[in-house]
C-alpha cells in the first residue's frame, strides 16, 4: 500500500509567518506534526510519502504514485483542504481525513471516503483493521481520550526538515482550565495527559540525528497543565539532554500562572526554553469573567509578564476583542496594555465561535450565530452578532491592529522588551542563516522599508544598551515586517 500524507496550505495569516520566512530562506514555520505522528501508526510495510503544500506543490505524479491519501487540516486550512480533496477524488484516489478541521466539521465533508476523527491513537487502529478487510466505514469517532505512552515517535524522515523554521514535539494534551472560546478542552479534555520523558527524549534524539540544530516548539496547549510531571520528569531530562548539544532551543504555550512559580521559570530557562505564548486575552475584568478565564482574573497581568521576561523568557501574547462585556474604550486599553507589557508579538483577534466550544453553544442558544468561523481570527471577520455595534467593533479593531504594528509603536515595544529581558548566556554561534537574515533585513527594512529610521535606530540602541540581544532585535524587526504586511491596512 502506498500512502500519501497531504497537508493543505495556510493562508497568509499572522501565524503563517510567510513574509518573515523569506528572510531566513524557509518555506514554512512548522512541520505537520499530526500527519508525521499518524504516519508512524500506519503499518510498517506501507510505503509513505509526505507532501506539505506549504513547502512544495502537489504534483500529478505524487497522486499517480499513491493508493490512498491521508489528509489533515485545521479550520484555517479549509479552502485548501477542499481543493486538494477534489484533486484526489478526480484522480480516483481513496481519501482518508483526520485532524482538528474534520473532527469539528466532518458533516461538511461528505466527499471524503473515510473520516477518521478525534485522536488517531483510538480511531486509526479500528479503521486500519476494517480497511484491510475492505469494509471501512465512512466515519470513525470516539470520545475516548487516550493516554499518550503508546504514541509513537513522529516519522521525521518523511519531512524535509531544512525547509522549516522550527520543529515541533508534543508532551501533553489537554488543559486544566476551561476558557469558553477554546476548543482545546472540548477536543482534548481538562486532564492533561502526558508522554514519558523518555518518549520526548527519543523524539529529540530523532530530530538531532536528522541534523536539526534549531528551535523546537512544544505544541502543548498548556505545558504547565501538569506541573508535577513537568518539574520532576520532563525538565530535568531536558536539562540533561542539552548538555553538549548546542543550537537547540525550545518554546511553548502556557497559562499566566507560570509567573507565580519562580522555580519552574528557572528550570524552564535552564532547559533552554526562551519563549512562551500566553493567552492574556484582555485587561477587562468583566470580559475575563464572561469567558471563564479565571486564571487571569484579579492579577496584575503586566507585572506577571515582566516577571516572566526577567526570568529569561520572551512572552508572546494572545488577545481578544469582541466580548459582550467589552466597553467602547477596549481598543485603547488593549493598546496601552500591550505597549506597557513589551509583548512584541501580540496577536489580537476578533472573537470567533468555534464549533464544539461552550461559546458556540451559548451563542447558538441565543440565536446569535451567523455561520462557521474562518479559523483566522485576525482577518476581521466574526461568525456571530456581537453586543457592540458591528461597525464600531470592526473599525476599532482595524485601528488597534494598524496602531500596534505601525513602525513607531512596534519598535518602541521591542525596546521595552529588550530592557526587561534577562536571558542566561546560552551558547550559540552566529550562523550563516543569521548573516543572510541580517543582510536581507538591512536591504528590505533598512533601505527600502519606510521603517528604515526605526530599524537602524533600534540596532544602534541595542548595540549601546543590550549588545548581546542584537540577534533578537533583528529577528523581531523581521517579524514586524510580516505582521504589517499580512495583518494591517498599512502594508510594509
Ligand atoms: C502547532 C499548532 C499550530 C501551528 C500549526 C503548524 C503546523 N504546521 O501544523 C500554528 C502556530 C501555525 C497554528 C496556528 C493556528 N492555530 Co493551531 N494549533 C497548534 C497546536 C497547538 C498543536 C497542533 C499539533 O501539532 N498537535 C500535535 C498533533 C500530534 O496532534 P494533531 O495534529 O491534533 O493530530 C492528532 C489527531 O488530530 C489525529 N490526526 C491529525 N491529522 C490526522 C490525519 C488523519 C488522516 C488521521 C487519521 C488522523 C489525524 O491524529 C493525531 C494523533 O492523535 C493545536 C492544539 C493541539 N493540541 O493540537 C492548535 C490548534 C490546531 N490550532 C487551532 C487554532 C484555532 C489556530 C489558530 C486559528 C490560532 C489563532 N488564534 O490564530 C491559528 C490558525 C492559523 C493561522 N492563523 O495562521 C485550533 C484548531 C481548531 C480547529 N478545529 O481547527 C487548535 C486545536 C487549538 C485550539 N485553540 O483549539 N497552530
Ligand atoms: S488556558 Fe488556553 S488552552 Fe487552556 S482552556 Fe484556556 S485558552 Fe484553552
Amino acid at each position: 500500500m502506498k500512502a500519501l500524507l497531504l497537508y493543505p496550505e495556510f493562508p497568509d495569516t499572522f501565524w503563517s509567518f510567510k513574509h518573515a520566512l523569506k528572510f531566513i530562506r524557509k518555506r514554512a514555520a512548522l512541520p505537520p506534526l499530526g500527519l508525521l505522528t499518524v504516519a508512524a501508526m500506519l503499518p510498517g510495510e506501507w510505503e509513505k510519502r509526505l507532501v506539505d503544500v506549504n513547502v512544495r506543490p502537489l504534483r500529478p505524479k505524487d497522486l499517480a504514485w499513491a493508493d490512498v491519501v491521508l489528509i489533515s487540516a485545521m479550520i484555517v486550512q479549509r479552502d485548501s483542504a477542499r481543493a486538494l480533496i477534489a484533486r484526489c477524488r478526480a484522480a480516483g484516489k481513496t481519501v482518508v481525513a483526520g485532524g482538528p478541521l474534520f473532527t469539528v466539521e466532518h458533516a461538511r465533508f461528505p466527499e471524503v471516503d473515510h473520516l477518521v476523527l478525534n485522536e488517531a491513537e483510538v480511531t486509526l487502529p479500528e479503521f486500519l483493521r476494517d480497511f484491510a478487510r475492505g469494509e471501512a466505514r465512512h466515519v470513525y469517532t470516539s470520545p475516548e481520550l487516550p493516554e499518550l505512552e503508546a504514541t509513537p515517535t513522529p516519522l521525521w524522515k518523511l519531512a524535509e526538515l531544512r525547509r522549516y523554521a522550527s520543529m515541533s514535539v508534543q508532551y501533553s494534551r489537554g488543559c486544566p482550565f476551561d476558557c469558553d472560546f477554546c476548543s482545546v478542552t472540548a477536543m482534548f479534555g481538562q486532564r492533561p495527559r502526558v508522554k514519558t520523558a523518555a518518549q520526548i527524549i527519543a523524539e529529540l534524539d530523532g530530530l538531532w540525528q536528522h541534523g536539526w540544530r534549531g528551535s523546537v516548539f512544544f505544541v502543548d496547549d498548556n505545558l504547565i497543565g501538569n506541573k508535577r510531571s513537568l518539574r520532576e520528569e520532563l525538565l530535568p531530562a531536558l536539562v540533561r539532554w542539552r548538555q553538549g548539544r548546542r543550537g537547540v532551543t525550545f518554546f511553548t504555550e502556557a497559562s499566566i500562572n507560570l509567573a507565580d512559580d519562580a522555580e519552574l521559570l528557572q528550570l524552564l530557562v535552564a532547559a533552554a526554553f526562551d519563549m512562551v505564548f500566553i493567552g492574556i486575552e484582555t485587561p477587562e475584568e468583566a470580559s475575563l469573567t464572561e469567558c471563564n478565564k479565571r486564571q487571569n482574573r484579579s492579577r496584575d497581568l503586566i507585572a506577571d509578564v515582566k516577571r516572566i521576561q526577567r526570568a529569561g523568557l520572551e512572552v508572546q501574547g494572545g488577545f481578544i476583542v469582541g466580548f459582550d462585556n467589552d466597553p467602547p474604550a477596549i481598543f485603547q486599553r488593549q493598546i496601552d496594555f500591550i505597549q506597557k507589557s513589551g509583548i512584541v508579538t501580540a496577536m489580537v483577534g476578533l472573537l470567533q465561535a468555534v464549533p464544539g466550544t461552550k461559546l458556540h453553544a451559548r451563542l447558538e442558544a441565543q440565536g446569535r450565530l451567523l455561520g462557521e468561523p474562518t479559523g483566522d481570527n485576525v482577518d476581521g471577520t466574526m461568525n456571530f452578532i456581537p453586543r457592540m455595534n458591528r461597525e464600531t467593533l470592526r473599525d476599532g479593531y482595524r485601528r488597534l491592529m494598524d496602531h500596534l504594528y505601525a513602525p513607531g509603536p512596534y519598535y518602541r515595544r521591542i525596546r521595552t522588551f529588550l530592557l526587561e529581558f534577562q536571558p542566561p548566556h546560552l551558547p550559540g554561534a552566529v550562523t550563516l542563516q543569521d548573516l543572510f537574515a541580517f543582510g536581507r533585513a538591512s536591504l528590505r527594512l533598512g533601505i527600502l522599508g519606510r521603517e528604515r529610521f526605526h530599524f537602524w535606530g533600534l540596532l544602534l540602541w541595542t548595540l549601546w544598551r543590550r549588545p548581546r540581544r542584537l540577534p533578537q532585535a533583528v529577528m523581531l524587526s523581521i517579524y514586524g515586517f510580516h505582521f504589517r504586511t499580512c495583518c494591517t491596512a498599512l502594508g510594509a
